[in-house]
């Protein structure tokens, strides 16, 4: 049975799907060349095409964005990037903004505004409660000042959901989000950040950026439960990309065992080699149930665990699956920007990013009787 009709789905899913991969078919993948003009540009084409729509409102389709996100994953992984970026970068909107502070969705859905989300710091990464940089009130301002780093889409971005250090309480309490106007004065790149499967990335500076107080999202204090929410919302699009990238690894793989040598027959002939292709697929699947309970049960309501499971599993099968993607291919699974050679970087980061693989465990663990 395919993947899309297991009964976790909708058939509003289902359109998306066929919708979008018609679309990917016709438009990826894009030119890398000039990687921030490449983002802005997808951002636009997803925007004017309607997917954005997804990415931002008063409730997220988990599900929807993991159909989106594998879907983009498979063609172009930079288009499944600057995708979720507009989902992650103003999902504190959608779960906890005003609805003057929802109005910039608006831009965002359209592609018309980049977003980012802005929680690392040089000092805090795993440990996301020992945020650092501050916001302190002066008369009708928040002022922020401190250093984010590791920032997708830093230094492009038109806007940033940002934790910073308010006080209420010692740790995790004394949080608060902050939505940032790119453009803020105060507000630098210090530093752009290049990476093995390079996407705009940024360490940047706050120099006392002075903030409207409306500029808060939600309640002081509250950042780092509303930060973990979002993460909650994202982690199994992780996998669904991950996923989407696996997919992409046994294709290719399927087809170069297919391939007539010129010594006669297949790869594909011999059992050793089916039987790597049995455990990819086998990884694929397992990630792909995972991914669709998760995108489920957090359509359902909160479910921090599932998640944590998803994105773990996927993240980590899948990188399992495309060096084996590699390995099958031989000399020309390292070439330099075949297939699955790009794929191979790519997936990488996925296992780091939005919470380490060590830190799922952790969730996971804490999660358990
Ligand atoms: N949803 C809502 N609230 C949550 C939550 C979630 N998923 N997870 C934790 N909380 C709440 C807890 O209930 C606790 O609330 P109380 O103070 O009222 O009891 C508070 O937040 C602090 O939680 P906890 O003590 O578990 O925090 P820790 O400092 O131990 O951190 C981990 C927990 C490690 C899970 C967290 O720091 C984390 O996810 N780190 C990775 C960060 C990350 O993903 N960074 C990537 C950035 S995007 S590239």
């Amino acid at each position: 049975m395919d993947h899309l009709a297991w009964p976790f789905l909708e058939d509003r899913h289902r359109a998306l799907a066929a919708d979008l991969e018609a679309w990917c078919a016709r438009s990826l993948p894009v030119d890398h060349a000039d990687l921030d003009a490449a983002c802005r540009a997808l951002a636009r084409r997803l925007g004017d095409a309607g997917f954005l729509r997804i990415t931002g409102g008063e409730t997220l389709d988990v599900r929807a964005l993991c159909v989106a996100r594998e879907t983009l994953a498979f063609h172009d992984p930079l288009a499944d990037f600057a995708f979720a970026m507009q989902g992650l970068g103003t999902g504190a909107l959608s779960l906890f903004g005003t609805p003057a502070q929802r109005l910039w969705l608006d831009r965002t859905r359209g592609g018309e505004a980049i977003a980012a989300f802005a929680l690392t710091e040089p000092g805090s990464g795993s440990d996301a409660a020992s945020v650092a940089t501050t916001a302190r009130r002066d008369g009708g301002s928040w002022v922020l000042d401190g250093e984010k780093t590791w920032i997708s889409n830093g230094g492009l971005a038109d806007l940033y959901t940002l934790v910073a250090r308010t006080g209420e309480a010692p740790g995790a309490r004394g949080l608060s989000m902050f939505l940032v106007p790119g453009d803020a004065p105060g507000l630098q790149v210090a530093e752009r950040l290049d990476a093995m499967a390079p996407h705009p990335l940024a360490r940047l500076r706050l120099d006392g950026v002075r903030l409207p107080l409306d500029a808060l999202i939600g309640a002081a204090g509250a950042g780092f439960k509303q930060a973990m929410a979002v993460l909650d919302h994202f982690r199994p699009t992780v996998g669904a990309a991950a996923l989407g990238m696996a997919r992409r690894a046994l294709a290719e793989t399927l087809a170069w065992t297919a391939k007539p040598r010129p010594s006669g027959g297949t790869l594909r002939d011999h059992q050793i080699v089916q039987g790597h292709l049995a455990d990819m697929a086998l990884d694929v699947d397992a990630s792909a149930l995972l991914v669709q309970r998760a995108a489920w049960a957090r359509d359902r309501g909160r479910a921090t665990r599932e998640a944590a499971m998803a994105k773990l599993h996927a993240t980590e099968a899948a990188s399992r699956v495309i060096d084996t993607a590699v390995q099958l291919h031989g000399g020309e699974g390292v070439r330099k920007g075949s297939v699955v050679e790009s794929l191979y970087r790519d997936v990488r980061a996925l296992r780091i990013y939005e919470g380490a693989s060590d830190i799922q465990r952790l969730v996971i663990a804490r999660s358990l009787p």
